[in-house]
């Protein structure tokens, strides 16, 4: 009697689990996505936006959440995991994009664009469509290009004005051979190492100077410890809103839409708030104290840096069409 009285309630139970399953609404898909940047950094507000996008518009089917600071790794490491799917999104930049998708270490070539907004006009047609191709290879999905200003040189105890200036300097870069060779060309010792650890290294001595844009000089308090800021702008690099490919196939096409649309709406307002960002920031790291200097002759620096094209060039002869055309597409 007993067994009967269970093994009935057992069965009005498993109907009843059945009918809870078909009525809930499906599982949300938690997203996990990296950057490197504090909240209230331009990339940072934009993430969050595309993440606020993507939870409404697909009704809670995606929920992304966005890590901050940098707290879930390192830029290549970060890289890694999207492209396993450990990570299924993230802001990167191409500059330690390089080592793992090769084609994007032509955006690495010093003074390879003339101006941001040729940057964004290229990676905005056929010319990003190639990169992306590249990236989705490696199982990257490139959504979107944010942008990240021009970089230039900064360090502790003097301003940089011709290339001589560098000699003997010990120069942090992102982890990337070619801004080893970069540095090298100019006379300075070059340091790969993570983001995070550059403010330390440069307070107690173990590098003289690094190079960044103007967020990221102020935001990573750089300026507190490497009060000269040189405007060299000898890297113009694109970032890309990245989805793991593997999260990706995973999406109703419906959603891919969604995803898309949220990513491409988030690089227009990472954009503008870039160009209000940058001059904010170029303020406030001169009221703090830094010196900036405005380099007479970049063009100086350009020649300097020239064996690093040569260099690259002789390595990957494939990919010299690919830089003429970059060169070619801005030549007026
Ligand atoms: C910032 C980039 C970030 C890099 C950082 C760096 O936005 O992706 O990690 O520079 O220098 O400008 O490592």
């Amino acid at each position: 009697m007993r067994h009967t009285r269970l093994a009935r309630f057992a069965q009005l139970s498993a109907v009843a689990a059945t009918v809870a399953l078909a009525s809930a609404p499906a599982m949300a898909e938690q997203w996990r996505g990296w950057n490197v940047h504090p909240p209230e950094y331009p990339n940072s507000v934009a993430l969050d936006s595309f993440a606020a996008e993507v939870a409404e518009k697909t009704e809670g089917r995606i929920e992304p959440k966005v890590y901050h600071n940098g707290v879930l790794g390192a830029q290549p490491d970060a890289i890694e995991q999207a492209r396993n799917g450990a990570l299924n999104f993230g802001n990167f930049n191409m500059g330690p994009m390089g080592p793992i998708v090769p084609e994007t270490n032509v955006l690495s070539l010093p003074f390879l664009f003339n101006s941001e907004q040729d940057m964004y006009r290229l990676m905005d047609g056929e010319i990003g469509d190639k990169f992306e191709a590249a990236l989705a290879e490696k199982g990257l999905v490139a959504l979107s290009w944010f942008g990240s200003g021009a970089r230039s040189l900064y360090n502790t105890d003097h301003p940089i004005e011709t290339p001589d200036d560098v000699k003997g300097l010990k120069v942090r870069v992102m982890n990337n051979d070619l801004y080893v060779d970069m540095i090298d060309a100019l006379g300075g010792n070059a340091t790969p190492m993570a983001y995070s650890e550059v403010y330390q290294s440069l307070k107690t001595g173990v590098i003289d100077g690094a190079e960044n844009n103007f967020p990221s000089y102020d935001s990573s308090g750089h300026f507190e410890v490497a009060g000269f800021y040189s405007n060299t702008d000898h890297l113009i690099l694109p970032e890309c809103l990245c989805v793991s490919k593997a999260s990706w196939e995973e999406l109703p096409e419906e959603d891919q839409q969604i995803v898309r649309e949220a990513a491409e709406n988030a690089a227009q307002e990472q954009r503008e708030l870039w160009a209000e960002g940058s001059r904010a920031s170029r303020d406030a790291v001169t009221e703090a104290g830094a010196q900036i200097n405005d380099v007479a002759d970049k063009a100086a620096f350009l020649q300097a840096m020239q064996p690093v094209y040569d260099d690259f060039l002789a390595q990957h002869p494939d990919l010299e069409p690919l830089v003429e055309e970059i060169q070619a597409a801005q030549a007026n």
